[in-house]
């Protein structure tokens, strides 16, 4: 190792400043559902999964898609934020994250027409309303199709009001929690995702048909979200920046809505792809997604988040190193390695860049 090598501390480990809140590196544990909730409570279950990942050292940790209503969720399993009661459980977590050295936060969800599942484990296929599931909601009334099958109700003008309240509601729940970053999910086919795409939006009024029409649901929810979440606190927005199918939503509508959404006060877009219908061609491979961050990134002028298939750390710090994303979002490398971003900092010749725990000390 030269000095050289020893001065320069790597770019993943650099802090990461959006508004008022400073990440200690640029790793971040993306939002995983664990579908191990009742009635949406969070439990011990998740203070140990995501609080792991904190002595692991990630500088944020993002829980699950976090349901806005019961009807939002994907399953019975999914964790929710529509009642009071499920405040403290959140906070709890949030306390010992802050300990350990993250930042908490938290990704609210609806999942539109592909809620109403059976827990991945248990098939994952559509439940009937009479087998524990419950009636979809969703742009227009068509199915997701395969295993999704319920024909969702289209919403009325009512529905997108009070989903939007209930989001509306989830983020004041979220502060009270102690989260400090916001994100929308906007992806993988769920609701917001839903009205994006031509693919499952066949709307003929204001929310539907042209390109403003099918974006003006999210950015009327973000308007409201960002009315009632702090301007210190980062906001963001996960985005399916591709259908992966012609004719559906792509990257140059995710690189116009990402500078909409910068003019409503989003600070960050969270840049993944597809999920919006079944059986699209993806070329998944390493960073696979990484495109999509550089470019939003440089198009829009906004902040980006790089996930999807990221897993050593020589490719987390290149992404960065060369300005491709903002900071890494690693899912399901953090369930093979909770202390991945301690393993990092040793891998890459900068142990300093993160001391473990002082508890854990003499094995690192
Ligand atoms: C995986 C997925 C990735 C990309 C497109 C579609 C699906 N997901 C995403 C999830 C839940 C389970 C599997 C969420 O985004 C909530």
């Amino acid at each position: 190792m030269t000095d050289t090598d020893t001065a320069a501390q790597p770019h993943l480990f650099q802090k990461f400043t959006l508004k008022s809140i400073t990440l200690r590196n640029r790793i971040g544990v993306s939002p995983m559902c664990q579908y191990s909730s009742e009635d949406g409570m969070a439990s011990d279950w998740h203070l140990v999964h995501l609080g792991s990942r904190a002595v692991g050292g990630a500088g944020l940790v993002i829980a699950e898609a976090t349901a806005v209503s019961p009807e939002g969720r994907i399953t019975p399993g999914d964790a929710g934020i529509w009642a009071d009661k499920h405040i403290e459980p959140i906070a709890r977590i949030n306390r010992f994250l802050k300990q350990n050295g993250a930042v908490p936060g938290i990704q609210l969800a609806h999942a539109g027409r592909k809620a109403s599942a059976a827990r991945p484990w248990e098939g994952g296929t559509h439940l009937a309303d009479e087998a524990g599931g419950w009636p979809t909601l969703a742009p227009s009334a068509i199915p997701f199709g395969g295993e999704l099958w319920k024909v969702p109700q289209a919403m009325a003008q009512a529905d997108i009001t009070r989903v939007q309240g209930e989001f509306v509601a989830a983020t004041k729940r979220s502060l009270a929690a102690g989260c400090e970053w916001l994100e929308l999910h906007s992806a993988h086919g769920y609701l917001l995702n839903e009205f994006l795409s031509p693919l499952s939006n066949q709307r003929s009024d204001a929310y539907g048909g042209s390109f403003e029409n099918r974006i003006r649901f999210l950015l009327e929810t973000t308007r409201a979200v960002r009315a009632v979440w702090p301007d210190g606190f980062p906001l963001t927005v996960r985005l399916s920046c591709t259908d992966w199918v012609p004719g559906g939503w792509d990257i140059e509508q995710s690189v116009e809505l990402s500078r909409r959404l910068k003019a409503e006060g989003v600070d960050l877009i969270d840049c993944s792809s597809g999920g919006t219908v079944p059986n699209m061609k993806i070329p998944i491979g390493p960073g696979y997604q990484v495109p999509f961050a550089e470019h939003i990134r440089h198009e829009a002028n906004i902040a980006t988040a790089a996930v999807g298939m990221i897993t050593t750390p020589a490719q987390a710090d290149e992404i960065i190193r060369h300005g491709r994303a903002d900071i890494v979002l690693l899912a399901r490398e953090f369930l093979r390695d909770p202390y991945w971003p301690l393993r990092a900092a040793r891998t890459l010749g900068h142990p300093e860049a993160l001391p473990p725990p002082i508890q854990y000390a003499r094995a690192w």
